[in-house]
């Protein structure tokens, strides 16, 4: 299929997903969330995908929701955004978040609005030194979507939270790898081979297995004690029978690099 405002290909188990309308600093208009979705179906049904990377094109990462999609003249109807986000916004974050595999998000260059938050539902955040979060919605009159309230006060705190969406102000990416928002910054010109590297490194790894870890630690954050260690014996259990626990074993006991399948 041919898009036309994200570039997407498969390579070496590889998914990349790049957004763009750079001209727009890729914020979404429709059809790049319908092109975006459709991408991500195909990652949901490829046996062959073992990891995503999702990043952009040209100077900015993503500015959110194309705001000239949002211009009403005085009297005009107003869009109904609650529709928006349940058909596109919503889904979109479900979708990053429950991927079996692991998704690297690499930010570079400004993440405003739903931008600023698409990559805190992606598991790795790699981010451009000059990259920067703003959670621009307060300056327009909304608040956060994309569970940007869900995800802030769990990784930076709620006073750090509260500070970031009450106020709009950028956040250097530094700064938000000092607050715990994401996981690494790296100089502009090696995003990109970084981000990759790190994907084809994660795509040789035991795909199953790392798609389990994910699920135990997403319900970490609403488990009780008791309830996370019952859910460790069920998801270890599903990992002790994978092709790749097995694999794995033999590997360490003949002392030899392990070939892992991903199942
Ligand atoms: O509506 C719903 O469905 C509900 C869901 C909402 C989710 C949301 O994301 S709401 C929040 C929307 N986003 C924003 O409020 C951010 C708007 N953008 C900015 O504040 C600034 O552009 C940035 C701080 C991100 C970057 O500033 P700067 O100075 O580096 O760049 P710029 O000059 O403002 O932008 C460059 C171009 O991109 C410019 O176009 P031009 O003048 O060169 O033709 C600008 O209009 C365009 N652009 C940037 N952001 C958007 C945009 N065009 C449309 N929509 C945007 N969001």
């Amino acid at each position: 299929m041919s898009y036309q405002h994200i570039l997407f290909s498969i390579e070496a188990g590889v998914a990349t997903l790049c957004l763009n309308r750079p001209e727009q600093l890729n914020s979404f208009n429709t059809l790049m969330h319908q092109e975006v979705r459709e991408a991500l179906k195909t990652v949901q049904n490829s046996a062959e995908v073992r990891v995503l990377l999702l990043t952009g094109e040209g100077r900015g990462f993503c500015a959110g929701q194309d705001l000239s999609d949002r211009n009403v003249a005085p009297g005009a109807e107003m869009p109904d955004l609650g529709l928006s986000i349940e058909r596109f916004y919503n889904p979109l974050i479900r979708t990053l978040r429950e991927l079996p595999i692991p998704v690297i998000c690499a930010v570079n260059g400004v993440a405003a609005g739903a931008g600023a938050n698409i990559p805190l539902a992606c598991d790795l955040v790699l981010a451009a030194r000059s990259a920067s979060f703003i959670q621009a919605f307060c300056r327009i009159g909304l608040i956060p979507d994309s569970a940007g309230t869900w995800a802030l006060p769990r990784l930076v705190g709620m006073a750090r939270a509260k500070a970031l969406t009450l106020l709009g102000e950028r956040l250097s990416a530094e700064q938000a790898l000092e607050w715990g928002l994401i996981y690494k910054v790296v100089d502009d010109a090696e995003l990109r081979d970084q981000a990759i590297a790190l994907a084809r490194q994660l795509a040789t790894q035991p795909t199953y297995g790392l798609g389990l870890i994910k699920r135990s630690l997403h319900a970490s954050l609403d488990n009780s004690f008791e309830e996370q260690l019952t859910l460790e014996r069920d998801l270890q259990r599903l990992a002790g029978r994978s092709e790749d626990y097995r694999e794995g074993v033999a590997a360490f006991m003949e002392k030899r690099t392990p070939a892992f399948k991903g199942y």
